[in-house]
This record gives structure tokens, sequence and C-alpha cells, in this order.
């Protein structure tokens, strides 16, 4: 063991999901070894318990736990469970984390951004909840990175990953676990895996693109081996260290095949993909595909169908950017719905107090108080569950949810790699106008409110401020202004918009059309294309 001097960096500010950067960033010398001492200084449960280690099995994955590893024996953690090839999908380390009773664990993952040595790295540190820490861990890790003057490691050969077994390094036992079991049993004790089952025997055909990402062998273990789908129904099942030089994001920009496969020729019933790390999916029916808003939506609707959700929810939770839509179903149901800022970690304690049983952010996350993190095949088999108990396809429970709650349009536009500065000055030019804005009337839409969203934790009572501006109308639309915390070059612009129609009007019109008035409003207001040079966003979702 020894201990390296070392300097701060000061970028080490921990974003919307832990800290996000250019792999060649974290090849710096100490990079990486500075965060995870800030991390082992700030939680001092660490010391003597078990952690638990895994990523999504990027480039630079299987190095980044060689030193987790040494740091971890160095700093005195007890046990390391780290999942086989360094794999673990960020919904298997949270349900990890659980079941073994540990102090914390480590995912290693930059989500749906590229991998590969030009790509991007990530690390993230959940809490004994199997959660992402909150707020105020986060403060004090970034806080103790600013004056790191030395970390800890261990002086040991590498661990070999691959094989499962036990090993010993400075009194530290580490097992390689096996990266797919626990969860897939996890997800067998949730679910009616014989209804599933019997719907793939019938003929029931899905599609599901792992993107070459982590989901693909947890995908192999239950849709093939424990739900019988043939072994052509996955797509990119291998996971590759640059996911085939792609960019492992569910949606249809990046999965282009299944999307096509589920709108051209003979299509399957069911296709679905999931993210980098596995815990974004999205869902889609022949011709269609599900926005998340309206999957969570349809999932809290349609909850009392599945088995570990059949006494009923206590109740639901979105990301502010969110749509409404679940909003419209909590309250038919009689449940409490919360309005968070975005990033999973505003979930975990509302999880924990089993205020809410569900949650949901519109990037394509979904998840229950199953594990304290969003989860994309647990999303994907809560649908499948839904469709063999209900005997209803996608489309229908779709457009059935259209006409019992009516339907929020709702559109997602990202102006990526701008500058700082000028992202920042759209912002301000909103927050300069949110006392002026109410009353005002643009295009026939007159604001109701204008505000920077800030959020109380109902449970400790800790306080969230600028998570976004929301500009709201009276006739319920409304649109939201933020800023990324994931980007890893330049600054993210983010801009929601949401209108809604009643059952009675137009369910089926074109989104970008039904909100086109709306996003000319949001410029007129933000000044967005003038400011930022731009004439479109980068990425429209
Ligand atoms: C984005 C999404 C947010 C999500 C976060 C992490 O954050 O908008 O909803 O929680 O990514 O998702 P931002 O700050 O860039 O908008 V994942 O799948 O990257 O862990
Ligand atoms: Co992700």
């Amino acid at each position: 063991m020894k201990t390296v001097p070392t300097t701060p960096f000061d970028d080490q500010k921990p974003g919307t999901s832990g800290l996000r950067k250019q792999v060649t960033k974290f090849q710096q010398p100490g990079y990486l070894e500075n965060f995870v001492q800030s991390i082992f200084d700030s939680v001092p449960e660490l010391s003597g318990g078990t952690l638990v280690v895994g990523g999504d099995g990027r480039f630079f994955n299987d190095r980044a736990i060689q030193t987790i590893l040494s740091m971890a024996a160095a700093n005195g953690v007890k046990k390391a469970l780290v999942g086989q090839a360094g794999f673990l999908s960020t919904p298997a380390a949270s349900c990890v984390i659980r079941k073994y009773g540990a102090a914390g664990g480590f995912i290693l993952s930059a989500s749906h951004n590229p991998g590969g040595p030009s790509g991007d790295f990530g690390i993230k540190f959940n809490g004994q909840n199997g959660g992402p820490v909150v707020e105020s861990v986060t403060d004090k890790i970034y806080a103790r990175s600013l004056e790191i003057d030395a970390y800890k490691i261990s002086d040991n050969p590498p661990v070999n990953l691959d094989t499962l077994g036990t090993h010993q390094i400075n009194g530290m036992r580490i097992e390689i676990i096996n990266s797919v079991t626990d969860y897939a049993n996890l997800m067998e004790g949730l679910f009616d895996f014989d209804a599933i089952r019997n719907m793939f025997q019938s003929g029931f055909e899905i599609c599901f693109d792992a993107m070459h990402a982590i989901t693909g062998p947890y995908a192999k273990e239950i849709f093939v081996n424990r739900l019988g789908a043939p072994s052509e129904s996955l797509m990119n099942a291998v996971p590759l260290p640059d996911f085939g030089g792609g960019h492992p994001d569910p949606g249809p920009t990046y999965a282009k095949d299944l999307f096509s496969k589920m709108f051209n020729g003979d299509m399957p019933d069911f296709g679905a993909c999931s993210d980098g790390d596995g815990d974004r999916n999205i869902v889609l029916g022949k011709q269609v595909y599900v926005s998340p808003s309206d999957s969570l939506a349809i999932l809290t609707a349609n909850a009392h169908l599945v088995k570990a959700y059949a006494k009923g929810i206590s109740g639901v939770a979105r990301s502010m950017p969110t749509s409404r839509a679940a909003d419209r179903v909590a309250e038919k149901l009689g449940v409490e719905c919360f309005e968070t800022p975005t990033g999973w970690k505003f979930f975990g304690n509302l999880l924990d107090a089993e205020r809410i049983t569900l949650c949901g952010e519109e990037s394509a996350g979904a998840g229950s108080d199953h594990v304290r993190e969003k989860d994309g095949l647990w999303a994907i088999l809560m649908w499948l569950n839904i469709v063999a108990v209900s005997g209803k396809s996608v489309e229908d429970i779709l457009h059935g949810h259209w006409q019992e709650y009516g339907r929020n349009y709702y559109s997602r536009h990202d102006y990526e790699g701008v500058e700082k500065s000028k992202a920042e000055a759209v912002m301000d030019r909103v927050a300069h106008q949110l006392d002026t804005l109410p009353g005002q009337t643009f295009k026939g839409e007159t604001v109701l409110k204008a505000d920077s969203f800030a959020y109380t934790d109902p449970i400790d009572g800790s306080v969230s401020k600028n998570q976004g501006m929301r500009v709201e109308f009276e006739s319920g639309s409304r649109f939201v202004l933020r800023l990324s915390g994931t980007g890893t070059v330049g600054a993210t612009l983010r801009l929601y918009l949401e209108n809604y129609t009643p059952p009675t009007g137009d369910l089926h019109a074109d989104v970008q059309t039904s909100l086109s008035s709306l996003r000319d409003i949001a410029d007129e207001i933000a000044n967005i294309k003038s400011i930022l040079g731009r004439s479109e966003p980068s990425v429209i979702s």
C-alpha cells in the first residue's frame, strides 16, 4: 500500500448522474484516483463495509475497476463484489448493493454517450439504498476533490475479473459474481413469467436491440433462457468496448435498424431497446413508439395488472420536464404525484419513504421501488406483462390510454455542443422576464406562470434551486428550458415542449406540427435561435 501525492482537479463536480468526461480526461494521471479518493474520504461507511463495482463494459471499464479495487483495499473496504468481466448494468448494480447490504457501489458508465478511446467515460457512486447519493453527499465529494492532496492505493497485480471466484488483496476479499443472476431472479419475482412465456410460445414476436451495450447478456438470460424467446429476437446483444462504433442511445436517431423493423414490412409485435448502462428503455409496437412520458403514465395506469404491483401503488413521481400525462393517471387513481428535478437521485428519498412506487423521466427512464435506479429491462418486462395479461397490443394500449385521458403532445429539442456563455445567456434572458411574463399573450397563448424550478425534498427538507425555467400558459401548454448536466463537450440546452389535447380532440396529429406554435413562442421569449446562432436543434426527440 502507498500514499501518492496528488493535486486537485477542479472539474470534478458530479453532474446529473455522476462524473462524466471524455476518456482522455480519465486517462490523465491521478484524475480517476482523485475522484475515487474524494468519495472514500466523504463516505466513511465504506471503510469496513462491502463495496459493489461494475460497469457497462465500455473502453477503460477494466482499467478503472482495477484502480478502484486497489484503492478500496487501501481504504479499508472489507469486501468487494465485482460483476464478471467487470459487467454490471446500472439497475443490476443497484439490485446487488441492496441484496447484499453493501455500503455503496461504483458504477462505471457514461450511459448513452459513445464509448471507445475517443468517446466518454463516467463514474457514479451509489449509496447503501442502491441509488445515486443525494446532493449533500455529492457536494461533499466535490468539496473534498478541491482540497485533496493524496490518494491511497495498494500495490497489487491485476485481479482476474473474467472468472468467477474469490481473491484477496491487502486484507480485502474480492468476489467475482455472475453479473446477471441476481438481477434476473429479481425480475422473475416481480413479473408473471408464465404469462409472458405462453405469449411467446403462441407466436408473439419481439425484437430487442441491446445496441452492443450492457443489456445483451441480461436480455439473453431473461428473454431467451427464461422466457423462451428465439435467440434471433435479440439484436446487437454482445457488449463491445466501443458499442460497435454506435451511440447506445435508445431512440429513432441511433436505434435505426430496430425502428425500421418496427415500422416497415413484416414487423414483430413488440420492439424495445435500452442504453449503454441499461437504465433507459424505449418500447415500440407495430408502427408506433411510446414516448417515455406516455410510458410512465401507462405503466402507472396498468400497474395493478402486474404481480408485484397488484395491490396498487402508493404514488408516482416524474422529473419536472417530463410531460404531465402521469399526473392525470395519479389523479384518477387518487394517489400522490411528485414533480422532482431531473436525475434519479431525487426519487430515492420518496421511494425509501414508500411515498411512491413508480417514477420516471422523459429521457427514456422508468423504474419502481424494486431498485433505486431507472431500469430499462424492468420497464420492458412491465409492458410485456401488461400486454400478456390484457391481451391488448402495444398500439391498442397506447391509443386506448389517449382515448381515456387525452394526449399530452410532447417533444424535447436539444441544442448540443453550444458555448456555455451563450447557453447561459438564453437562461438569463428568461430569468429576467419571470416577473413580467404572467398575463402577457403570445400567438393567442397567455402566460399563467413562469418560474425557476426549485424543489424542496418532502422527506429531508433539502432544497435544490435553479432546476430549470418553466413557462406555463392558461391553455395548459408549457415549455421548459434547462442546461444538461451530462454533456461532455460545451453546453447542451434542452427545450421541452408540451401541450394537451382532451379525448374529444385530434389524438393522432403530427407531434412537431402540434407543438410548432409553442416552439415559436418559446423562441420569441428566450431568443434561442439568435443567441445560439442555430436555426435548428441538434436532436429532436
Ligand atoms: C440526462 C437526462 C436525465 C437523466 C440523465 C442521466 O440528463 O435528461 O433525465 O436522468 O441524463 O441518464 P441531462 O442533465 O443531460 O439532461 V443516464 O441514462 O445518462 O444515467
Ligand atoms: Co443510462
